[in-house]
């Protein structure tokens, strides 16, 4: 028996414009000539010419902004001229755009027209430039002044039964100063309510490395991978989504580092790299993957575990070479109920979840048991599975039995998505904050912090799903879309007494709005901030956990915006007044203010202000990277062991991964295009082999609608459709089908997370196609 859960569309409408796909072969290189193209030619026709030049030449500069695409680091010795990367000027351009969206534009489209759109139409109207109110009723937004919206706020919050009734949501491109009054509201206000984009990212990670590591980041420098001999990459894919890493890559390269790509998909950013800023990167460009294991979805686990396998083996037959002892009897617990669980491997087990043969897993274990320095470097395809926490402690367990933590080019170096996803984390931006955060902050400002923890992503629309949670803020992101479960997760926020959004652009959830709902427009990154008349600048942590300051150059889109700061500031002014006496607006005038406290609260930010005025930038300590302390309960770096356990779908049906195309930001749609994969001027196509075609009988070029099975307790199951993709035959492993995000957030249910860290399941979900449903769609698809 089976159950539909999302009666009605939820999520992105099937759009004609969407719906006439072109497909041509996959690309077997990234960057290039092409790339520089695609960069100034997007600039010019959002930004005009002379305000490309401007802020192009400004990015990730020293005295420029930080480029709000990826968390990848800047080298700190030489910068190009050019720092950037085709999809680091189109977040720029993006944000540059000059057309606007005010109250003419709201007074013109009801909130329910503007709900049929795509979330590539919405994005593309404009930056938002007046704050706007939805009333109690209203099918649109109306203008208000700044004041009226705080006050709106204020009354809001303090009508409510308990703190723990607001849920305060960040995305990962707030600055450090913004997250840091931002969690201080929250926590002054009285809850650790603070879901975040991590969540839904690499929570996974965050909670392995902390449980293993004691520190839940990356333990490597950009110099570590410029000097690796062998570098992995495993469920990544660094030419759409953090292409200057192929810089870093291409460096490696050619001092002699051999890399290792693990991935279902062929991916061209990893094949070959056309590095735009030499001579050589725009005509003949760098091979860069020596091996390539295309493996079955979930499936690293087994295969980390097989490595560790056969390098024990390794070790037997050349004691001492391949194993370092010595680090693992100074530095580690744990190894002995390790090692007996790992020699007891199961190759059929390792078969069937890798879909890889022994000879390929045993040709990639020789390579890593003949490198004497290894970084491993993971995203979403290892952090958004079932099991992600388990697998991301095989891969700690294999760097720990080669003693590759705290060791020059060598280490564990976990991708980060957000520009300062990292950093928001480090200012407090957590449900789960440590207590010795929370006695800090009590010290610094003289209230006890609410203690028990708060909701993350999912637990935040569960508690606004079922009444428990009245008010919903949004720092940035958008939640809506972003999130898992689209239906049930819009009509959570719909459920909310009041929602708020701080924005740049309009989107998906200003349209699933609370009963009373805002939208407040914010300076973004590149714009200069003149709050109080001054100009300020932000800091940011990149995914190495270096922090630097940033300051655009841009005049702000419109007059009436304000910078995040300055609008926490008002909202938390206006709901707390003089509380605690937290000097809010002193914070909003002098955001060196805000670093002071900064620097007396958080480990590694003393001087703060003194160091970012006097260096490029500065790291953050990292006692496992910098001296091999390890601050677990233990004191050592603990192996982990976990049952292996392999993930099979039932008969006649495939396991869905949700990714990014190469022309969008999350859930920004940029453009319809894929270039490396092959589409053109559309994004609902689901990529599968040629064998689960036939298996099912149909073509390339097909229609079919996507429905999710999710098993209940009861013996039903739950399922979920997402309308019309059009069937694309790929280079994916059999049973192994792909689709772009968020167009497939409705088909995730929302208790579909990760173990431990409770991340959507985003790259596992069992499907099954239903050709008959979107037979109505007419044959398009046409080979280029
Ligand atoms: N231009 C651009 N840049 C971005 C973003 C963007 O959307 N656009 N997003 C930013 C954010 S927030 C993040 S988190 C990062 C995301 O960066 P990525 O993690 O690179 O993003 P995804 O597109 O989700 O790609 C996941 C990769 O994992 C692979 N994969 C899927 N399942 C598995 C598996 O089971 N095992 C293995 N080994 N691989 C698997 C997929 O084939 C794919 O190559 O990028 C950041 N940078
Ligand atoms: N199915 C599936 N779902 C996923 C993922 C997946 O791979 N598959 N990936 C997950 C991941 S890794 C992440 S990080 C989340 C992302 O989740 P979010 O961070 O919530 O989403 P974004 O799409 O990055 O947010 C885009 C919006 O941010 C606003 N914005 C942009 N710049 C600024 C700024 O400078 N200031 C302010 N205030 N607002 C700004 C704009 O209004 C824009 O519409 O999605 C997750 N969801
Ligand atoms: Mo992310």
């Amino acid at each position: 028996m089976t159950r539909d859960s999302s009666p009605g569309r939820a999520g992105p409408p099937v759009d004609e414009e969407e719906a006439r796909i072109r497909v041509g072969r996959p690309a077997k290189h990234a960057a290039g000539i092409k790339a520089v193209q695609v960069s100034l030619t997007r600039a010019v026709k959002q930004m005009g010419l002379v305000k490309s030049a401007k802020n192009l030449l400004a990015l990730n500069q020293e005295q420029g902004f930080d480029c709000m695409s990826c968390a990848w680091p800047d080298p700190q010795d030489h910068r190009h001229t050019a720092e950037f990367c085709e999809n680091g000027a189109k977040a720029v351009s993006w944000e540059g755009q000059r057309e606007t969206v005010g109250p003419e534009f709201f007074a013109a489209h009801p909130i329910s027209e503007l709900y049929q759109r795509t979330d590539h139409w919405l994005e593309r109207q404009g930056r938002l430039v007046h704050p706007m109110v939805r009333r109690d009723g209203a099918d649109h937004y109306e203008p208000i002044s700044w004041d009226a919206a705080f006050a709106l706020i204020a009354r809001h919050l303090t009508a409510l039964d308990s703190p723990d009734e607001a849920e305060f949501y960040t995305s990962g491109r707030a600055s450090n100063e913004a997250a840091f009054v931002y969690q201080l509201f929250a926590r002054a206000f009285g809850t650790n309510n603070l879901p975040d984009c991590s969540n839904m990212c690499h929570e996974s990670t965050s909670v392995a490395l902390a449980q293993t590591t004691g520190v839940g980041k990356g333990s490597v420098t950009l110099h570590d991978l410029h000097d690796a001999d062998l570098i992995i990459v495993s469920g990544q894919n660094p030419g759409t989504n953090h292409p200057r890493m192929l810089s870093a890559l291409e460096k490696a390269k050619r001092g002699g580092a051999r890399i290792l790509a693990i991935n279902p998909l062929k991916e061209p950013g990893l094949l070959r790299f056309g590095n735009p800023q030499t001579p050589r990167g725009l005509t003949k460009g760098t091979s860069l993957a020596d091996e390539y294991l295309q493996i079955r979805s979930n499936g690293d686990l087994a295969l980390w575990r097989a490595f560790a396998h056969l390098l024990l083996r390794a070790d037997d037959e050349n004691p001492g070479q391949v194993v370092d002892r010595e680090f693992i009897d100074a530095h580690t617990v744990g190894f002995e109920a390790w090692e007996k669980h790992v020699r007891a491997l199961d190759w059929d087990q390792v078969r069937t979840a890798t879909g890889l043969t022994r000879a390929e897993i045993e040709s990639a274990a020789h390579l890593l048991a003949t490198s004497r320095r290894i970084v491993s470097c993971w995203a979403m395809g290892i952090t958004q599975h079932r099991n992600g926490v388990a697998t991301i402690e095989e891969m700690v367990n294999v760097a720990l039995l080669q003693g590759m933590i705290g060791k020059e080019g060598a280490g564990l170096c976990p991708v980060r998505g957000h520009s300062n996803v990292q950093g928001d984390r480090t200012m407090g931006i957590w449900e789960r904050s440590p207590d010795w955060f929370l006695d800090a902050l009590r010290d610094e400002f003289g209230f006890e912090p609410p203690r028990e923890h708060g909701h993350d992503a999912a637990n935040a629309v569960r508690a606004l799903r079922d009444g428990r949670a009245r008010v919903f803020l949004g720092l940035g992101g958008n939640f809506a879309s972003a999130m898992s479960d689209t239906a049930v997760t819009e009509s959570a926020l719909r459920s909310a007494a009041l929602t708020v959004q701080i924005s740049t652009k309009l989107n998906r959830s200003h349209l699933a709005a609370g009963r009373d709902a805002l939208i407040l427009p914010a300076l973004g990154r590149t714009e200069i901030d003149r709050t109080a008349g001054v100009e300020q600048r932000v800091t940011v942590e990149d995914s190495m956990s270096v922090v630097h300051a940033s300051r655009g150059r841009a005049e702000p889109a419109g007059p009436l915006l304000r910078s995040e700061v300055d609008v926490l500031c008002g909202i938390a002014h206006a709901t707390l007044g003089d509380r605690y006496g937290i000097p809010w607006q002193e914070f909003a005038r002098d955001y060196s203010r805000i670093r002071d406290r900064v620097a007396r609260v958080v480990p590694g930010f003393e001087d703060f202000n003194d160091k970012i005025r006097r260096h490029a930038g500065f790291t953050l300590p990292h006692p496992p990277r910098d001296s091999r302390s390890f601050p677990t309960p233990e004191g050592k770096a603990v192996f982990s062991v976990s049952p292996l356990e392999v993930m099979t779908v039932p008969e006649g049906r495939l396991v869905l991964q949700t990714l990014r195309s190469h022309d969008q930001f999350n859930t920004t749609i940029y453009g319809l295009d894929d270039r490396y994969r092959g589409i053109r001027s559309g994004r609902r196509v689901l990529f599968i082999n040629e064998s689960d075609l036939h298996d099912q009988g149909l073509a390339d070029g097909d229609h079919v609608d996507i429905i999710s099975e999710w098993p209940q307790r009861d013996g039903t199951t739950d399922e979920r459709r997402a309308e019309r993709f059009r069937l694309v035959a790929y280079d994916t492993p059999p049973g192994c089908v792909a689709a772009y995000y968020p167009e497939t957030n409705p088909l995730i249910p929302l208790d579909s997370q990760a173990l431990g860290s409770g991340t959507p399941t985003s790259k596992w979900v069992v499907v099954r196609l239903d050709p008959a449903a979107a037979s109505g769609s007419t044959a398009e698809g046409d080979q280029v």
